[in-house]
């Protein structure tokens, strides 16, 4: 527990804010939001430094080194102040000089270090391992561009421009120069003994540490260290390029490129070698810093797996395992043996897509040019697992087998492959996810590893996600809830025994009914339309992705305005329909989406004829501190995706969490959401994995659904003639052309379904209190979907000892 009172906190803070005033000749009054905003940040970083223990002691537990390219941590300051539980304190201080500290806070930039559900993730377990003190370290990298942040044009589609979020950062990160690295790439390799090589990289780059203090909520603070490259000699980027790399050898690189700009894309693998490149870098890196730590403390490297244990966030720190078992052999001088008894018993693997496009391979010719040393020991593996799974099966199981088992295959290195191998422990992040990861992906590897194959369901930090984002929720659950509810989620329970006291309904009710008025002020100010605040707030906010079927959610909503224009008279509930998410710059088909969207917008919020009854708002640049503004504000929570594409979702959680009814699909989590909160309070439409895969046997033909659906067929010619294109015929013919066509994500075949549900929705809308007593539970009931119980999930299922 942090030793500073709100007291002691609050006269430092007066102090400092003389001298601060002093050195500017300037009176407290004058004061910009931008100054208060570096003021505090200031004060409540000396004192997080100074008060806050670090360094909590291993109980029961080994220290977390969680590698993750991403950490999308989202704005610091009000988690901190939160975290200090001074945050009221500061606000009742900043009101004094006619100040609003939720206005201060918005001048912090968000630090957009990661794309979407990966690095969000990465961020609420930071949080909860830091509020549960649970010993952890993160590891990832300082891009200088964080994602790219989206604009619209004139015709609605997607610019991109580049995000420095660090310039005008003004929280610091304690850079560390003791902590540095050097890493090699390229060059060659000599056989010295069986085990052991010599590696004489062809150039190096330094890495240098960043620390960004992690505040747990009344917890303690430890480190997300983020790494840079720097340069020592500079190197010609553009001879580095794909096809080119064989020669790239003899180049040196331009070590400040590295690390310059985090890849857009979120499931989905680009194959780019600069990307290996940071994923090298990232690991080598992390792996020399932990075991810097290890043996500082005096403890011997046979130990290592007793202390600590590495987290692998996906595939993208795959190479930490050769790369660790490298520093065993060469450097250590270990026998073959005596490394993977170490490296196997140090590394869990946690499994985030299904998708094949996402699970990442690399050409073996480039990983052996870049790291000739780590192809060495992966083939390695590679030949040892062979004994292995010629030993488990017969011989005419063997080829299929072996086909899914290998790690290289076709002239590829299969990461997910070395990441199974070489984890002790390997986890899914739903429950539906982590058996289709055993069923559909490894079912040989989980014959091979009896009991290495868990799940562990997503979950999201409740300090950030109702605390921070939604006050007048927080406030209504300190007041009704025996013990606090930040720490320890489950206690939300307590709220079933209010579901039907009128007061808490009403309470209930207000406060939703005043983020969507707050909210509407958001859109009012971003994109200049104005909402009726008592319509169906109806909410898609994710990356743009054809599985999550953003455009499912459009095609519904052009039936519906066909529909209203055709039938003016209609009983109808208002819905505003809010969409925020970025397409990755490469990715066409999800940018025509985000077009589409923007058109069918253009048209339904100038049409005199819609006015208050449909609208559609697409909020620019969705990021965390967007989403703290939308999830509030949420009726209705969509998560449309294809059964079985979704890993897990954790916007859905977050949703239903503040109160939105889930329209859903039984994909990830969602099946876990309808459970805990029951199937009368969630919406489920749409196909399953099962009949998905019967659909598909069948042999899916899209065309025909819109052949015999008059509204479907009605909405994808409204597409196709240029109604939402100023009568430009072409400017979604592809997508209108991969709908009939293909449509791998099975959208039209759900429409119908869809669609009943979307209705089922209003139905239930009109009844008010029926409605706000399912949110209500939802609120209730889904306690579980706390990071801190992923957290300790994690604890009692993988990282124990
Ligand atoms: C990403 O954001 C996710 C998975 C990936 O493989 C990559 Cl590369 C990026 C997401 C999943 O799509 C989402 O379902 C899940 O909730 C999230 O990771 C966190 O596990």
């Amino acid at each position: 527990m942090p030793t500073i009172s709100n007291a002691s906190f609050m006269t430092s803070v007066e102090q400092e804010l003389n001298q601060y005033c002093q050195e500017r000749f300037i009176a407290p009054e004058q004061l910009s939001n931008t100054q208060w905003f570096q003021f505090i940040a200031k004060c409540s970083q000396s004192t997080i430094l100074q008060n806050f223990p670090t360094n909590p002691p291993l109980v029961n537990t080994r220290r977390v080194n969680y590698l993750s390219m991403e950490f999308l941590i989202g704005r610091l300051l009000g988690n901190n102040l939160m975290s200090l539980s001074v945050y009221q304190d500061v606000d009742n201080f900043v009101a004094k000089y006619g100040k609003n500290l939720v206005d201060i806070l918005e001048e912090e930039r968000d630090p957009s270090l990661g794309n979407g559900g990966l690095g969000r993730l990465a961020a609420c377990y930071l949080d909860s391992m830091a509020s549960l003190s649970q010993p952890a370290i993160g590891y990832g990298l300082h891009y200088q561009y964080g994602l790219f942040k989206q604009h619209f044009n004139e015709s609605g589609e997607q610019l991109e421009t580049g995000d420095s979020w660090n310039r005008d950062f003004y929280l610091q990160q304690y850079h560390r120069p003791d902590f540095q690295q050097k890493v090699g790439f390229g060059g060659t390799v000599a056989q010295i003994t069986d085990d052991q090589y010599d590696w004489q990289p062809a150039w190096t780059i330094q890495g240098e540490a960043f620390d960004l203090p992690v505040v747990g909520y009344k917890g303690v603070q430890q480190p997300l260290r983020l790494w840079q490259g720097y340069s020592e000699t500079s190197f010609d980027l553009a001879q580095f390029n794909d096809g080119q790399y064989l020669q790239a050898e003899s180049h040196v690189i331009d070590a400040a490129k590295l690390t310059k700009v985090l890849y857009p894309n979120d499931n989905h693998q680009e194959g780019k070698a600069l990307r290996l490149m940071q994923q090298y870098f990232h690991c080598a890196c992390s792996i020399a810093d932990l075991l810097r730590q290890h043996l500082a403390q005096g403890r011997t490297l046979m130990e290592l797996p007793e202390f600590e244990v590495v987290q692998l966030n996906d595939t993208h720190p795959a190479l930490a395992i050769p790369e660790l078992m490298r520093i065993l052999l060469d450097q250590h001088h270990l026998s073959w043996e005596q490394a993977w008894a170490i490296s196997s018993k140090t590394f869990a693997y946690t499994n985030h897509t299904l998708l094949p496009e996402a699970l990442e391979q690399w050409e073996d010719g480039l990983v052996a040019q870049l790291l000739p040393r780590h192809m060495l020991i992966i083939e390695r593996i590679d030949r040892e697992l062979l004994a292995k799974v010629r030993a488990e099966f017969n011989d005419e199981e063997f080829e299929q087998a072996w086909r899914e088992t290998a790690i290289l295959m076709d002239h590829r290195v299969r990461m997910a492959n070395l990441c199974v191998v070489g984890s002790f422990a390997v986890n899914g992040v739903a429950q539906i996810h982590s058996e289709l990861v055993v069923s559909d992906l490894f079912p040989s590897y989980a014959r091979l590893f009896k009991g290495r194959f868990h799940n562990v369901t997503n979950g999201v930090t409740p300090r950030r996600w109702i605390r921070q984002a939604n006050p007048p929720l927080a406030r209504l659950l300190d007041n009704h809830i025996d013990g606090d509810w930040t720490k320890d989620l489950a206690l939300l329970s307590q709220l079933e025994n209010l579901v039907d006291d009128p007061h808490f309904q009403t309470a209930y009710q207000e406060i939703k009914q005043s983020n969507k008025q707050v909210l509407a002020d958001v859109i009012e100010q971003e994109i200049g339309l104005k909402v009726n605040c008592n319509a169906i707030f109806d909410v898609q906010i994710k990356r743009f992705h054809e599985y999550k079927r953003q455009h499912l959610n459009l095609l519904n909503i052009i039936a519906t305005y066909l529909d209203l224009k055709a039938n003016p008279q209609k009983d109808f509930v208002p819905r505003l329909f809010i969409f925020a998410g970025k397409a990755a710059p490469g990715y066409f088909m999800a940018k025509q989406i985000i077009q589409a969207i923007n058109g069918v917008a253009k048209v339904i919020n100038n049409d005199p004829d819609m006015q208050g009854k449909l609208q559609v708002a697409f909020l620019p640049d969705y990021r965390v501190s967007l989403a703290e503004k939308i999830i509030p504000a949420a009726d209705v929570s969509e998560q449309i995706s294809l059964a079985g594409k979704e890993a897990s979702g954790t916007g859905n959680m977050k949703l239903a969490l503040n109160g939105a009814i889930t329209l859903g699909t039984l994909d990830g989590a969602n099946v876990e959401i309808a459970e805990f909160a029951g199937k009368e309070n969630v919406v489920i439409f749409g196909h399953t994995v099962e009949s998905v895969r019967q659909l598909r046997e069948q042999g899916y033909v899209p065309r025909s659904y819109y052949e015999q659906d008059e509204q479907l067929r009605n909405a994808i010619d409204a597409l196709a003639n240029g109604m939402f294109s100023d009568g430009d015929t072409q400017r979604f013919s592809a997508l209108v052309d991969n709908l009939l066509n293909s449509d791998y994500f099975c959208v039209l075949a759900d429409f119908a379904s869809y669609r009943e549900a979307q209705q089922e929705i209003a139905e239930r809308y009109k009844d008010q209190a029926a409605w706000s007593r399912s949110a209500m539970l939802n609120t209730a009931r889904l306690g579980t979907f706390s990071s801190d119980r992923s957290i300790r999930d994690y604890q009692t299922r993988i990282w124990k000892k």
